[in-house]
């Protein structure tokens, strides 16, 4: 490609983004164009031809996918977890792009791989695990499966090589834990029968007493109990499962003990909710998803624990990697041997950009802003005649129900009308309520006063 023709293109580009960006402040900007999958093939000639096209041709189709996707940078998007726009680590993903290496050695990645070590160390020095290592994963579920994966090499070392053998590894979870555990089970060949959910209170907490007689009644049933992930922040309450108990227990059962805080890790870094974490120190493993609360964009997830060594002695293998990991550089840094990855992408640069920004003052306001709007919504919640809030979030977490209207029917109208999308879940029983999570850093007060109008004038 000639340099006039890359600097056209770029141009364009620079203008497409800023057009997209700068629409989210207008009023009548829709958060999604919904249509249903049919109709939208038609309009997408999603067809890939014998012949290629200009480059130049493609921005239509780069206008089109633009159109037709969500906007979860725009101020009424609560429909997942992740969300919002943080610039500084949007600008850190178009460069990670624009050099496109691989974190699997220090050679290929070397400014990368000094972040992604700072970046681990300020997590694991927030715990308390001045000795700790860490990774940088593919995401939260994978996190959880490399906690399992960690646990099992370090009560049974010789399944790595030997497999499973007849072993019933059991694993404890709340009730309320994310799915991933379940799905870890699965790739581990440990069964996903040896899930064992541990009932929770009725904010979405595990109960600690149920945990401890879950754990003699496997032993009893002959499962050898292996593993405990307490949850931090539960994705549909926003729960924190309270952690000294928890430890204590895996203490006295000897079992590894990991915290997902992919949602809800991000007390850590702040000065007045660190409280709701307090105990972490005492478990073996955590994870924690910028790219959710702190809006940098996915993937950003952080794996870190306080056994060092034991990554290596997990995910490294005798042979095989001798043509990548020469050995050039001081061997911690080739963390490639330390990942279920080979090939691995540059997540560090964005949320090192975005903590240099912040610096740790300015993470922690943007945490205390963040549980402001929380306590505005469920507020404003509480006092409106038409709303009704399911129980005091813990968290960003806001569980509430428009009375008189079925939730899902009406989330389902609100998406067509393309104006905000926010998800739902249900309770025990079944009964659904909207789950609005506040962590999107475009979302403000006014945005929230919008929110709940686009839901109470349904008439
Ligand atoms: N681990 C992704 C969670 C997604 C969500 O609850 O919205």
């Amino acid at each position: 490609m000639q340099a006039l023709e890359i600097k056209q293109t770029l141009n364009k580009l620079m203008q497409v983004i800023e057009d997209y960006l700068l629409a989210n402040d207008h009023a009548q900007t829709a958060v999604l164009n919904y249509r249903p999958a049919h109709l939208l093939k038609e309009d997408l000639n999603l067809e890939i031809g014998a012949s290629g096209i200009p480059l130049n041709d493609l921005f239509a189709d780069i206008e089109l996918y633009l159109k037709n996707s969500v906007r979860t940078s725009h101020p009424l998007y609560f429909n997942q977890l992740n969300g919002g726009l943080q610039l500084p680590s949007f600008i850190g993903d178009i460069i990670s792009a624009l050099s496109n290496t691989t974190m699997a050695t220090y050679e290929v990645s070397p400014v990368a791989s000094l972040m992604e070590k700072e970046l681990i160390k300020k997590v694991n020095y927030a715990i308390g695990w001045e000795m700790g290592e860490g990774i940088m994963t593919s995401g939260g579920s994978n996190s959880n499966l490399q906690a399992l994966l960690c646990a099992r090499q370090k009560f049974f070392p010789e399944f790595k090589a030997e497999g499973l053998s007849n072993a019933k590894l059991a694993v404890f979870v709340s009730s309320q834990a994310h799915y991933s555990f379940g799905k870890a089970l699965n790739i581990l060949g440990f069964g996903t029968s040896n899930l064992f959910l541990v009932e929770a209170d009725e904010q979405g907490r595990m109960i600690p007493e149920a945990l401890k007689s879950a754990i003699s009644g496997a032993r009893i049933k002959g499962y050898l109990p292996l593993f405990i992930g307490a949850t931090s922040g539960t994705t549909v309450y926003g729960a924190f499962d309270p952690l000294q108990a928890i430890a204590k227990i895996a203490r006295e059962e000897n079992l590894w003990l990991h915290v997902d805080g992919a949602w809800g890790g991000i007390v850590l870094f702040s000065e007045k909710y660190r409280q709701l974490i307090a105990g972490v120190d005492r478990a073996d493993s955590f994870c924690w998803d910028a790219h959710k609360t702190l809006g940098a964009p996915l993937m950003s997830s952080f794996f870190t624990t306080k056994h060092k060594g034991i990554l290596k002695d997990t995910n490294g293998l005798e042979t095989g990697g001798e043509y990548i990991f020469h050995g050039y550089a001081d061997e911690v840094l080739d963390s490639g041997t330390q990942s279920l990855q080979c090939g691995r992408r540059v997540d560090a640069l964005k949320v090192w950009l975005l903590w240099k920004f912040y610096g740790d003052q300015g993470l922690d306001d943007f945490i205390d802003s963040r549980f402001a709007l929380a306590k505005y919504a469920t507020e404003t919640i509480i006092n409106h005649p038409e709303l009704e809030l399911l129980h005091q979030p813990e968290y960003l977490n806001i569980c509430f129900i428009v009375k008189n209207f079925d939730t899902k029917e009406l989330r389902k109208k609100l998406i067509q009308e393309g104006k905000t999308m926010v998800n739902y879940s249900h309770g025990p029983n079944g009964e659904r309520f909207f789950r609005l999570v506040v962590h999107n850093s475009q979302t403000s007060k006014e945005s929230l006063d919008q929110f709940f109008n686009l839901l109470t004038n349904q008439n």
